[in-house]
C-alpha cells in the first residue's frame, strides 16, 4: 500500500475546536436546564452516523424503505422536471447516499451533465459516501463537504447562478419545530435562484402503533443510537456516563404530533463531565430528552411551502402514503 497523507490546517483544527466546543456548550446548557435535554444533531459523529445507517436498514424503520419506493418508481416523474441538462445536485444530510444513487443512475442516463454535491456534518460518513460513489459512479464530478447545514447553504450561496436541485431526504426536517423548520426553509429559499428546485422528505401521520416500533426497533440498534450522546460525551468531553444506568425511551405526542426521545436514568446518581469541571445530578426515572422528528399532515406540508415562497411542482407518495418526497420550485417575481 503507498503512503497516504491527511494534512491539517489551522483552520481545519480550529474548526475541530470550535465544535467541539459548541457540544460542550450545548450539553453544559442542555444539562442544567430543570427539563434535560441535547440538541439531536450531537447523534451524529462517526459512531452515531454507523449506526442510523443501521437503523436504515431495520424492517421497523419505514421512512427509509417508503423513500426507497419513491425514488425508485418516480425517478423519472424527477427527471422530467429539470429542463436545465447542467445542475448542481445538492445533498443535505448526504449520509450514505443509498436512496440519491437511484437518481445519480438515472441523471447519468439521462446524459444530464450535473455536479453532486453532498454536505454531511460527519467526516467518516462522507468519506464512506464519497468512496462508495467513486466506485459506483467514476464518472461523475463530486465535491463533498463536511458542514452543518447552515455552513453548507453558506457555501451553496456563494456558487453564483448555477441552477440547483437541493435534495433534503429521509425526513431529516423533522428533527425541526415547525418555527424553525420555516426559518431552515426560508433560509434555503434565500441562498437559492428563482427558479431553482427543491425536494424534502417528509414522514406523514400515521398508525400510531407502526410509528412507535420504527422508534423503539426489536434489534435495540435505536436504543443503542439514541445511548452514543452518552459515549460521546464521555469520549470527547471526558464524561463517566455509565450507559447502563440509562434506557432508551420513545414515544408519540399526538399534540404536537412529534416522536418523541429520551435517555432516562435508572437511579440516582451523578455524573462528571470533565471539559465542564461540572457535576449533574440525575433523580431516579429523570429524562434527558434527545430528539423531536415531526410527523406531517400534507396540508402542513403545502403551507410551508406557501408560507416560504416555494410553488409546489408534485407530491410523490409511496404506494402505503406513509412518507412523501415534495418538491417545490423557488419562486422569486414581483407576485411575492
Ligand atoms: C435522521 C432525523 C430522519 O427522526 O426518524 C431515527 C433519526 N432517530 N430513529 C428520524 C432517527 C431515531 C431520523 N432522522
Amino acid at each position: 500500500m503507498s503512503a497516504s497523507y491527511k494534512i491539517l490546517s489551522q483552520k481545519d483544527l480550529d474548526e475541530i475546536s470550535t465544535e467541539r466546543k459548541a457540544f460542550a456548550r450545548d450539553v453544559l446548557i442542555g444539562l442544567s436546564e430543570p427539563r434535560k435535554w441535547i440538541p439531536a444533531r450531537y447523534h451524529y459523529d462517526d459512531d452515531g452516523s454507523g449506526l442510523f445507517q443501521k437503523i436504515m436498514e431495520l424492517p421497523e424503520y419505514y421512512p427509509t424503505n417508503c423513500e426507497f419506493e419513491i425514488l425508485k418508481s418516480k425517478k423519472s416523474e424527477i427527471g422530467d422536471l429539470m429542463e436545465a441538462h447542467q445542475f448542481n445536485l445538492v445533498e443535505l444530510g448526504a449520509g450514505d447516499g443509498v436512496k440519491t444513487s437511484i437518481l445519480l443512475d438515472h441523471f447519468m442516463e439521462l446524459g444530464f451533465e450535473f455536479q453532486y454535491v453532498p454536505i454531511d456534518i460527519s467526516e467518516g460518513a462522507m468519506q464512506g459516501l464519497i468512496d462508495s460513489i467513486q466506485k459506483k459512479f467514476p464518472d461523475i464530478k463530486a465535491t463533498g463537504i463536511v458542514a452543518e447545514y447552515f455552513d453548507g447553504l453558506k457555501w451553496l450561496g456563494k456558487i453564483g447562478q448555477q441552477k440547483n436541485l437541493v435534495l433534503f431526504l429521509g425526513s431529516n426536517l423533522g428533527n425541526f419545530s415547525a418555527a424553525q423548520a420555516k426559518v431552515f426553509i426560508r433560509t434555503l429559499w434565500n441562498t437559492l435562484n428563482n427558479n431553482d428546485l427543491v425536494l424534502i422528505g417528509f414522514d406523514l401521520k400515521k398508525d400510531i402503533d407502526l410509528m412507535l416500533k420504527a422508534y423503539n426497533d426489536s434489534q435495540g440498534v435505536t436504543s443503542e443510537f439514541n445511548l452514543n450522546l452518552l459515549e460521546r460525551i464521555n469520549n470527547q468531553l471526558g464524561g463517566n456516563f455509565d450507559i447502563s444506568k440509562f434506557r432508551h425511551y420513545a414515544t408519540y405526542d399526538v399534540f404536537t404530533g412529534a416522536m418523541e426521545s429520551y435517555l432516562v436514568s435508572l437511579e440516582a446518581q451523578t455524573v462528571f463531565i470533565e471539559e465542564l469541571s461540572e457535576t449533574f445530578d440525575f433523580k431516579p426515572w429523570e429524562p434527558i430528552h434527545t430528539e423531536y422528528s415531526y410527523k406531517y399532515l400534507v396540508s402542513d406540508i403545502e403551507k410551508l411551502a406557501r408560507d416560504t415562497g416555494y410553488t409546489i411542482e408534485k407530491h410523490l407518495f409511496d404506494s402505503k402514503k406513509y412518507f412523501m418526497d415534495s418538491i417545490w420550485r423557488v419562486q422569486k417575481t414581483e407576485s411575492l
